[in-house]
């Protein structure tokens, strides 16, 4: 009696996962994996993947998209740019942000960036919701509401003038995530070193790019990462540090992690594979080298990469925050800006996992299995994807890449798809590169070519994984028994 075939077998590649690299066929039926083995069946699709990779599709779990900054402007992708950006990179799932400024409703926030996601993103994406505001109805409405409609993610911020927290502010979001079961996940720099430092810079005359690195002094990531692990391990809610650019923050981590505190971290590829020399550049190119936190020095990338490899920080996201370098961008204040003046940002959803391959595996820093784990496993896990996504894995989404891991290609902004114009890596050579994209068993990209719709990407609602459970650890002052029988 025959039975309906695969829709789709992959056949004759090496499969890996975080855990193992084994060479067998894949096969899909619609949306799902549907078995993993040797010899499977001819599909109604069979491709021949012989010498490939085929790996879980990435997790970028940090991506700014058509999102509003707190600047006030917006960046330059769509989501059917972003998306489309990173599908050719090999990435399946974005989390990206609905972002909340002071006086908007949350609830309508995340609504609206619903919309614009379902209109145009051609993979599958989730939202950390940003609270710039947390007013009662914020805090006590809204995020328990949008929590059980799946969004297991809150980002806050601690520097940026008009969207930063105070430290009553934070213990209040972190106090509303515990209760509602969210993770929280912090831009952590102090904002009066920052604030302060450029004042001085600008006002002696220093207002090139150049001097954006320096008015982020290290000291100020360590210094809030410090302050907002101890609010977090005072509320007992587990945090997840963003962006980690400089050694003594990836060793504050560790720490931290070492006394038993749930806290996790991501880096990106710009502090792994750029300096603060980049920023030094002729007149105003530098500007498209700003971000926050700025770009270090050689040594905190050897630190960071350390870090990696330790498993003191557990992902590596893009933070694609793409401004094109001209008016309606880096340069939106004047074409003469001060260093203040430039929005922050870099785009990178498209180049992420090839610079990570080429460095991990080709150039043999790190395991394969390392590499899945940084670029898609961890992330799932982290935030409640697991094991639908980020895993190749019987009965998950097939949200697959076939890599090829020979293919050399140097790097070059005019045949990436954002839209910011330029690359921070341009010229760069690396070996390993997508060439078959699927999401939920659609080819998305193959061989250079778009094959998905606008739209054709899908909402995850997601619930807090383990990663969000608390410690049961609170500080003693929240024990009946230590506190005179107080309620706080
Ligand atoms: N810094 C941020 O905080 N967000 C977007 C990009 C950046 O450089
Ligand atoms: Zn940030
Ligand atoms: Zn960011």
């Amino acid at each position: 009696m025959p039975t309906k075939p695969y829709d789709i077998v992959l056949r004759g590649g090496t499969v890996a996962s975080a855990l193992a690299v084994y060479p067998a066929d894949v096969a899909i039926d619609g949306e799902i994996i549907a078995a993993i083995g040797r010899n499977l069946p001819t599909g109604a699709r069979d491709i021949d993947v012989r010498g490939k990779l085929v790996l879980p599709g990435g997790i970028d779990s940090h991506a700014h998209i058509e999102q509003v900054s707190a600047a006030g402007i917006l960046n330059a992708d769509t989501f059917e740019s972003a998306t489309v950006s990173a599908a050719f990179g090999g990435t399946t799932t974005v989390i990206s942000f609905a972002a909340q400024h002071i006086g908007l409703k949350l609830d309508e926030v995340v609504e609206a960036y619903h919309k614009l996601a379902a209109k145009g993103a051609v993979i599958d994406y989730a939202f950390h919701m940003i609270i710039a505001d947390p007013t009662e109805a914020t805090l006590k409405d809204h995020i328990p509401k949008l929590v059980k409609a799946g969004h297991a993610t809150i980002k806050v911020f601690m520097t940026y003038d008009r969207i930063k927290l105070d430290d009553m502010q934070l213990l209040d979001v972190l106090h509303a995530a515990r209760e509602s079961s969210a993770l929280v996940c912090v831009h952590a720099e102090n904002h009066a070193m920052i604030s302060w430092t450029g004042k001085r810079l600008i006002a002696n005359g220093y207002r090139a790019p150049r001097y954006h690195g320096i008015s982020h002094p290290r000291a100020c990531e360590a210094e809030a990462f410090n302050r907002v692990i101890a609010l977090a391990a005072y509320i007992d809610q587990p945090i997840m540090i963003f962006h980690v650019s400089s050694a003594e923050g990836a060793a504050r981590i560790r720490q931290a992690r070492g006394e038993g505190l749930k806290v996790f971290a991501e880096t990106c590829p710009q502090y792994l594979f750029l300096t603060f020399e980049d920023l030094d550049r002729p007149e105003f190119e530098g500007a498209k080298w700003i971000c926050s936190p700025p770009l270090r020095q050689k040594s905190d990338q050897e630190a960071l990469w350390h870090a990696l490899a330790l498993g003191d920080l557990q992902t590596v996201s893009s933070d694609h925050a793409p401004y094109r370098a001209d008016r309606s961008g880096k340069f939106v204040v004047s074409d003469n800006p001060n260093f203040k003046e430039i929005p922050n940002g870099m785009p990178g959803l498209e180049t992420r996992l090839p610079l990570l391959f080429d460095a991990m595996v080709s150039q043999g820093r790190m395991s394969l299995e390392k590499f899945v784990s940084l670029s898609a496993t961890e992330p799932a896990k982290i935030y409640g994807l697991h094991p639908n996504k980020g895993d190749i894995v019987i009965g998950g989404d097939a949200d697959i890449v076939v890599w090829d891991p020979h293919r050399t290609v140097t790097i070059r902004a005019a045949m990436l798809h954002d839209r910011a114009g330029y690359s921070p890596y341009e010229g760069r050579t690396v070996t390993g590169w997508p060439v078959t994209v699927l999401s939920r068993g659609r080819v998305v990209v193959d061989e250079g070519a778009l094959k998905a719709a606008p739209g054709s990407g899908r909402f995850i609602a997601r619930a807090a994984g383990a990663a969000a459970v608390p410690t049961g650890l609170r500080g003693p002052e929240f024990d009946p028994a230590r506190n005179f029988g107080a309620h706080i």
